[in-house]
């Protein structure tokens, strides 16, 4: 039976009420007794723990491998073990996927994953998969220090969705992999919150290179001078040394055969964003000055662009009609807003590139070890953003919000469908299950023409003419009878929608008011075809690379791109798709406070938490009449010490009709059906017994085996 750690129950399936208080009672005990993971089934739930834990070495390592869950207490690992193991031994495609919120353990709990999967392939030590592993584990250290930062609820929060597919060869170690990125928060990048930093790569550039390397990039190692970096007032972290930081990130550059002159690129462009923060603007007639015309030639020079050019991008900009190209000067709003935008696009590109510069160097293969080691099968994992309640809710909010919701949805399908498939295939009678199905609420939010997006791309294309505002009412007219969308003019008498900008959406975890705000210009995305062109027309070859569209000619690049909105959407859809096609394992991460600290359990909190990631109800699914499952092989295996039939093997049939004469003996036939390969058992209570009566009897057993060994002797 799972989680005999002694303490509480380690799944969650095996309470003997189901309901929020006994849940709630269970977790709080565990985690108070240092047990920080519980099953639901085979959905790990954890608990951030806020310490050091010791459950991580070589010798748990050892405990779990090639184990079955229940064979020892709850842990991370015997996850990551199944997804391993069903992946190599049955050839399927697995996948595990992480949620909860910010600060829960997602990214933790992913290179748990990754480290145990490296801790048990290559046995033979072959030194190409050596090289893979690595390089895997080291793209970690990478991507956090480009898309993760500093937040108000984590140290080391990552801004950023992220898909990995580790692929194996027909032996069960990793030969390459793929990750993909997903909706990079790049407002950051000029703007943070009292108590937040950008993204750490700034800080680590600036308290970690050499004086000499700064002053080629005209930087001081002084956070104070650089505005997009020192709005959050935040700068140094205790828990975070940018200096040694960023030697990690120039070692994981090379490991990851970045060459010298892209690791050079990289933070050139970095320092040019820091540079591009200080530009300021002066209104000059109709158009705009720059104030400190100098540091044109340092962010030029860094981008390897030209000084007369960058200045055009930043203070006016190209447009082509009726067939002519004229230049429209800016207004000071026009450019301030053109410098940010250009600073997030540079950054957010730089870090796609970094991605799949990464990818690049994880499927390095030498002609020779490509030839034999095929990627066969694959294990994804997906470390993405948890639901976010704010006091605004903004564009972002929305994106990551709707992720969540099809994330459940697939989760609903899958857990259902699972449930539902096993009792097929074992020929026992489904029953069903009363859930909430969250379809409607994708619906709401990506159905062609009436859903949300849809709304928000039509106003996109009238650039000008729509607001925000009206935006909210198209909304309205669209969407009045919906019932999970509302605003404050359709009900203006609750209390959450206090504004004409505000419009709600009920989602599968709660209701959540986002602020239309700044929507319309988000989802557009717009970056002045002109800063395109410009990092396209660079010296620098890197920077070029990142910026093929600049090709364009200006009358071609007048089509529209699709917009924020739609290719978050794309994304999404391909991401559950691909989701879909592999046999999923899910980690639940929880966060027991919101002051890290490793002994407080906030019982409001967590509860909020356990309700959104649908805990109970998935516990009511998995239960589905029957507590606990198990093939005859493994469960007579477990219990066969009890009956005097069974013990020490059963002669008169095949595994199942042992179990069933094990059970009859016992006078359990009553609560249990027998399906094909499987025993059902419907309560708890019979597990516990048949547990009770086992280690009953295995110190007997152990003297048994003492005397007989003592005998041959
Ligand atoms: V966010 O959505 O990216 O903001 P995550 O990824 O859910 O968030 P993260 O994994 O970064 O959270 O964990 C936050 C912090 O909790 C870590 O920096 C650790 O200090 C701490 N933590 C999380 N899991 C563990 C663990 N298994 N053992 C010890 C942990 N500490
Ligand atoms: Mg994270």
């Amino acid at each position: 039976m799972v989680g005999h750690d002694g303490v509480g129950i380690g799944d969650f399936v095996l309470l003997e009420v189901i309901d929020k208080d006994h849940f709630m009672q269970n977790l709080e005990k565990r985690f108070s007794g240092g047990c920080i993971y519980t099953y639901i089934g085979e959905v790990c739930v954890s608990v951030n723990p806020y310490r050091t834990v010791n459950i991580y070495d070589q010798e748990q390592v050892n405990k779990y491998k090639g184990r079955e869950i229940f064979e020892n207490p709850p842990h991370i690992f015997a996850i990551a073990d199944s997804a391993h193991k069903v992946m190599k031994q049955q050839g399927r495609d697995t996948c595990i996927v992480i949620s909860g919120e910010s600060g829960s353990g997602k990214t933790e709990a992913s290179k748990i994953i990754m480290k145990y999967i490296a801790a048990v392939t290559n046995a033979g030590g072959q030194q190409e998969i050596e090289r893979v592993k690595n390089v895997l584990l080291q793209s970690n250290a990478i991507l956090e220090t480009f898309g993760n930062a500093k937040t108000n609820r984590n140290d080391n929060s990552s801004r950023f969705g992220k898909y990995m597919d580790i692929n194996f060869d027909f032996k069960g170690d990793p030969v390459g992999g793929n990750i993909s990125n997903y909706l990079l928060e790049k407002s950051r990048v000029i703007y943070q919150q009292p108590g937040e930093r950008n993204f750490h790569s700034f800080y680590q550039l600036l308290f970690g290179a050499s004086d000499s390397d700064l002053s080629k990039l005209r930087l001081k190692n002084k956070v104070d001078n650089y505005f997009y970096v020192n709005q959050g007032n935040a700068a140094s972290v205790r828990s975070i040394s940018d200096r040694s930081d960023y030697k990690a990130t120039q070692s994981a550059f090379r490991t990851l055969a970045f060459s010298d002159h892209e690791i050079d690129t990289i933070w050139r462009i970095v320092a040019a964003i820091l540079h591009l923060g200080n530009v300021k603007f002066r209104p000059d007639n109709e158009s705009v000055k720059l104030d400190d015309p100098g540091v044109l030639d340092t962010i030029s020079g860094l981008l390897s662009v030209t000084n007369q050019e960058l200045r055009r991008a930043l203070c006016e900009r190209v447009i082509a009609a009726k067939g002519e190209v004229m230049a429209k000067t800016h207004n000071e709003a026009q450019a301030n807003y053109g410098r940010d935008a250009f600073a997030k696009a540079v950054y957010d590109r730089l870090f796609s590139w970094i991605v799949q510069k990464v990818n690049r160097a994880i499927n390095l293969k030498d002609e020779e070890s490509s030839r034999y080691r095929q990627k066969t099968t694959v294990i994804g994992v997906l470390d993405i953003y948890g639901f976010e309640i704010f006091d605004v809710n903004s564009f972002e909010q929305f994106c990551i919000n709707y992720c969540n919701e099809k994330l459940q949805q697939l989760f609903i399908e899958l857990v259902l469908k699972q449930e539902q498939e096993e009792y097929q295939r074992e020929g026992i009678q489904w029953q069903n299950i009363d859930y909430f199905n969250n379809q409607i609420i994708c619906d709401l939010v990506e159905q062609s023409h009436k859903g949300i997006i849809a709304i928000l791309d039509e106003a996109c294309l009238n650039v000008g003419k729509v607001t925000d505002e009206m935006l909210v009412e198209a909304m309205d007219q669209k969407l009045a009878s919906h019932n999970h969308y509302s605003s404050r003019q359709l009900k203006p008498m609750e209390k959450d929608l206090k504004h004409k900008e505000d419009f709600r959406i009920s989602h599968y975890a709660g209701k959540v008011t986002y602020n239309i705000n700044g929507f319309l210009d988000k989802n557009r995305d717009a970056l002045f075809q002109d800063f395109k062109r410009l990092l396209y027309s660079s010296n620098n070859p890197t920077v070029k690379e990142m910026w093929p569209e600049g090709a364009m000619d200006i009358f071609q690049t007048t089509k529209r791109p699709l917009t924020a909105g739609t290719l978050f959407k794309n994304s999404m859809i391909a991401l559950v798709k691909n989701l879909a096609s592999k046999e999923p394992y899910y980690v639940r991460c929880i966060k027991p406070n919101e002051n890290k600290s490793p002994v407080q359990f906030d019982k409001e909190q967590v509860l909020h938490q356990v309700n959104y990631l649908g805990l109970i109800e998935n516990v009511r699914v998995r239960r589905a009449g029957f507590a606990y499952r198990q093939r005859y092989d493994l469960f007579l295996r477990r219990y066969k010490m009890i009956s005097q039939y069974t013990w020490p093997n059963f002669r008169s049939g095949n595994d199942k009709d042992g179990v069933k004469v094990l059970m009859d003996e016992q006078g359990y036939s009553d609560d249990v059906k027998y399906g094909k390969t499987k025993i059902f058992i419907r309560s708890p209570r019979t597990l516990f017994s048949l547990e009770q009566k086992r280690s009953r009897m295995i110190p007997g057993i152990v003297i048994l085996l003492q005397k007989q060994w003592r005998g041959a002797i």
